[in-house]
């Protein structure tokens, strides 16, 4: 646990970067002042108000599969949100009410993965950075503390992840249960401008979403439409 950083993310990946990171080190933070998106996009959090970490892991499995650990994550961070009956949105957003409550994000290093993830905890409506945003404090959630999410997301995690790992594949269906974005029309928008409009059906066996035109989406921005 560090009181301020740029972002837990860089900084485990230096760590792992120079072999100095074991598998399941975790770096927390109370304030980030370059917290990391997607893409070069930001994800920010005024001091105390949010679950901001990031953790490292060595999958066993092909890397192939790999675009699974990212889908297993945000399925583990919306278990512990049950409550609050958060959903996933593929490939890396966490909802409640349609609204962004948390993003990840899986960065490989070597042979490891540097998994980071952002909460939105107790973040007053003025504080929220995006007005697509929403925090458990917004959703009425008063007694769940940062340190008891954590714990509960690393457990959840350790359980699939594990299970995964060893080939049993049991959190895809899982995830597909928890998914707000298969049944949708969506508008996909890829990186460098080019969008397109469908059906989201399915989420493919390396982690891709695929839509009702038979395209397979492995990296893109999906919107949700009415
Ligand atoms: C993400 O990217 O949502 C991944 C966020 C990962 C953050 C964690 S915090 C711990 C670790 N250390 C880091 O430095 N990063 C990780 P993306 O899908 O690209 O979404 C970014 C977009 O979400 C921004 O462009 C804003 O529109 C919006 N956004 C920014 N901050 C937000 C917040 N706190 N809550 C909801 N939306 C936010």
């Amino acid at each position: 646990m560090v009181e301020l950083t740029s972002t837990t993310q860089g900084d485990l990946i230096n760590l792992a970067s120079n072999g100095l990171a074991k598998v399941g080190d975790v770096i927390a933070t109370e304030f980030q002042s370059d917290g990391r998106g997607r893409l070069d996009r930001k994800f920010e959090a005024p001091t105390g108000s949010a679950l901001l970490f990031s953790f490292f892991i060595k999958p066993k499995r092909q890397r192939d599969d790999w675009g699974w650990l990212p889908l297993i994550a945000g399925f583990c961070v919306a278990k512990s949100l049950h409550a609050f009956h958060a959903t996933l949105k593929w490939p890396n957003d966490i909802l409640i009410n349609q609204k962004k409550v948390s993003g990840l994000l899986a960065q490989v290093v070597g042979d490891g993965v540097v998994i980071g993830i952002g909460i939105n905890v107790a973040m007053e409506k003025n504080e929220l950075p995006v007005e697509s945003a929403t925090s458990l404090l917004l959703e009425g959630c008063v007694d769940m503390t940062r340190d008891e999410l954590l714990c509960e997301i690393l457990e959840e995690f350790e359980d699939h992840f594990t299970a995964w790992d060893q080939g049993i594949d049991e959190v895809q269906s899982l995830y597909r249960h928890l998914s707000s974005t298969l049944g949708k029309n969506v508008r996909v928008e890829y990186p460098g401008g080019v969008s397109h409009l469908a059906v989201a059906v399915e989420i493919s066996d390396t982690g891709a979403l695929i839509l009702d035109d038979g395209v397979h989406v492995q990296a893109a921005d999906v919107i949700h439409l009415r």
